[in-house]
Parts: structure tokens; C-alpha cells; sequence
């Protein structure tokens, strides 16, 4: 004897790792619907499925996009159905075109009971990259700010009871291009630089000519995927160009004491949700690779003068909303782990001076 069931269509949408997303439930990193931060300002996309269990052809009649950060947010290659017992992939493309948290819900309206499918996304954008750099030469760092949708830098130097400085550089930098200045021509003065990751392009203006030559790279450094960051590995006192893949966490150096020569460090430290914060921890000089996690501010090093063998500071230090701001502030020739956030302008540095305890700035630098 048979009993004859008969299924409606049935509509589930199930996220990168393969979990349902259920209707109208919170953006989810593990599911893809969170897109997490991006500071480098370059789409990515994420692929889900629509998965139909009924015994019914499921029907899509229509997907609409809204809330404040729609325009951020790209759906592609959404099926008009889905058969009875099928799956049917779609992507959805996160474009951080705007500053700021960004957050969109896509309405499936479908033939199923489960109709508007409701999905919520969020990503954000990061609104400034970090220049903290020694501009003056008086071996403290300065803080600094790029914002790159603007090509505006605000430094505070610290020679002059750190008075911020409001620049365009002469309009170096702009959209698509990251900071990435360091003291490049070896005279203690650190020198704007910028970077753009389309391109691998490195314009540098150096101090030594008077901020008034821009220099090129004659060669390519980096490109998609990459992220720009300088340290003076060698310890001739020269910034050596470097870049680091943030999905493996491949590293590229052109070290300047070896003529600028290319060396790969592959899978060295790193990968997805890593920034590299490379500076001189120990004070020998060398610069320490090193990389912070941008979700749960981890700091991991490895120090020069330890043989570069991998340790962890033993509290986190920043986090979801903070960009890390490392530099020697109080110019006693030890990098010191730091944090910001744009959004309140709070800065939060542990010098090394007074023993790595915490010294907090409310409101210090921010958009
Ligand atoms: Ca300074
Ligand atoms: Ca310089
Ligand atoms: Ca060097
Ligand atoms: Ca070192």
C-alpha cells in the first residue's frame, strides 16, 4: 500500500559552508553573509544555493534589494527556478564602494510557504589607512591618517607637541591607492608613499629631495590580493619595499642592502583576517615580521633578535572596528603595539617604555 505524499516546492538557502541561512536571520561570517571588513576596498563575492526538497518545480518571481547599503551589494545569476529535488547556485558581490558599515537584505519571493526568503548581508568598509611614521626625524612616531576615498593625510607631529598637520600632499594617493610610507631614502625622516593594489604601483615622495620629487618603482610590487608594507628588514636604515598576500600569507621583500633584489617568504605568517604590522619590536634594528588578526586583535611577531621564532602577546589589543597603528611613540627604539578607531577616533597604545600597560587616547585621531 502506498501513500501518496505530495510536496509543496520547498525554498532553502544555504551559505558558503554549506549551512542553511534561515529566513531573516543575522549576517553570518561562517555563512558568507557577513563579509567581514575590507580596508583594501576590493569586491569580493560569495556563492550560495537554493536548495527545492518539494516534489514541485520552485518558481523565483522576483529579488529585491534594500537598506542603507544596497548599493554595495551585487546579486548575480539568481535561477527564475529550481526543480523538484535540485539546487541552483547564485553569488553575491560585495562592493565597498561607500565608507562605513554597510548592510543590504535580499527578498526572494519565491512559489514556496517560505516566501520573501529574507537574507541579510553586512560588510564594511574601512574608512583611512594608517601613517604612523617618524616624519620629523626626531625618533618619535607621529600618528597619522590617510583617507583614501579623499587623498587627505592628518598627521600629528610629535616635534611640535604633535599639532596636526592637514595635507593633500599635492595629490598623492587618491582612490585606490594605501599608504605605505616609511623612511625609504635612509634619513630618519619617513616619507609619503602610496601603493595601489590594482597595479602593483609604488609612488614614493622622499624627504631627501625636499617632498618635492615623486619616485616611481621601476618595477612592479604586489597587485591584487596584495597588501603593501614597508619595514627596514636588512637594518641599513632604508624601508625595503614589501607586499603580502592576504589569502596565503606569501610575503615579497625587495631588500635594499641586497640592491633591491626580490626574496619570497612563502606562507611566512598569516593569511585570511591577518594584517601584517611588521616594525622593530626588540630595538635591534631589524624590523620583526609580524601580523595582527583583524577580527579578534591577535598580535603574533617574530623577533629579530630571537631567532624569529613565532610568539603571541599574551592579551589581544584591538579587534572588529579597530585598525592596528604600531610605531615607536615614545622613541626609545621599541615599536609599540597600537590600535584605532576611526569611527570614535580612540587610539589605544601599549608603550613600551611603561612596560607595555595600556595608555588610552579618547577622541585622539579619527575621521
Ligand atoms: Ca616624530
Ligand atoms: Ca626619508
Ligand atoms: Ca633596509
Ligand atoms: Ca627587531
Amino acid at each position: 500500500m502506498y501513500v501518496f505524499a505530495y510536496l509543496l516546492p520547498n525554498c532553502s538557502v544555504l551559505g558558503t559552508n554549506g549551512a542553511v541561512v534561515v529566513n531573516d536571520e543575522a549576517a553570518n561570517a561562517t555563512k558568507g553573509t557577513d563579509f567581514g571588513t575590507s580596508s583594501a576596498g576590493l569586491p569580493v563575492t560569495n556563492m550560495f544555493s537554493i536548495t527545492n526538497s518539494g516534489t514541485e518545480t520552485l518558481r523565483i518571481t522576483g529579488v529585491t534589494t534594500s537598506g542603507v547599503g544596497a548599493a554595495c551589494f551585487a546579486v548575480n545569476g539568481m535561477p527564475g527556478a529550481v526543480g523538484a529535488g535540485g539546487v541552483s547556485n547564485f553569488t553575491v558581490t560585495f562592493n565597498p564602494i561607500v565608507v562605513g558599515l554597510q548592510t543590504t537584505i535580499v527578498a526572494i519571493a519565491n512559489s514556496s510557504t517560505n516566501t520573501p526568503y529574507r537574507i541579510n548581508f553586512r560588510g564594511e568598509k574601512l574608512p583611512s589607512y594608517v601613517v604612523c611614521a617618524d616624519y620629523d626625524g626626531d625618533r618619535k612616531a607621529d600618528p597619522g591618517l590617510y583617507d583614501e576615498a579623499t587623498g587627505i593625510w592628518k598627521v600629528k607631529l610629535s616635534s611640535a607637541n604633535y599639532y596636526l598637520i592637514t595635507t593633500t600632499l599635492n595629490g598623492l594617493g587618491g582612490p585606490g591607492y594605501a599608504s605605505v610610507s616609511a623612511d625609504y631614502d635612509g634619513d630618519r625622516k619617513a616619507d609619503p608613499a602610496v601603493y595601489r593594489e590594482a597595479t602593483g604601483r609604488w609612488v614614493i615622495m622622499l624627504s631627501s629631495l625636499n617632498y618635492e620629487v615623486v619616485v616611481v618603482l621601476t618595477q612592479t610590487l604586489g597587485g591584487t590580493g596584495y597588501s603593501g608594507m614597508p619595514a627596514d628588514y636588512d637594518g641599513d636604515q632604508f624601508a625595503d619595499p614589501g607586499v603580502y598576500q592576504r589569502v596565503s600569507g606569501d610575503w615579497r621583500v625587495m631588500l635594499s642592502s641586497a640592491n633591491y633584489a626580490s626574496i619570497e617568504l612563502l606562507g611566512l605568517l598569516g593569511g585570511t583576517g591577518y594584517m601584517v604590522v611588521s616594525a622593530d619590536y626588540d630595538g635591534d634594528q631589524l624590523a620583526d615580521p609580524a601580523i595582527y588578526g583583524e577580527s579578534n586583535g591577535i598580535w603574533l611577531f617574530k623577533l629579530s633578535s630571537a631567532g624569529y621564532v613565532s610568539f603571541a602577546m599574551t592579551q589581544a589589543l584591538g579587534g572588529t572596528g579597530y585598525i592596528p597603528v604600531p610605531a615607536d611613540y615614545d622613541g626609545d627604539g621599541l615599536a609599540d603595539p597600537a590600535v584605532a578607531q576611526n569611527s570614535t577616533g580612540n587610539w589605544k597604545i601599549k608603550l613600551s617604555s611603561g612596560g607595555y600597560s595600556l595608555l588610552d587616547l579618547p577622541n585622539f585621531l579619527g575621521e
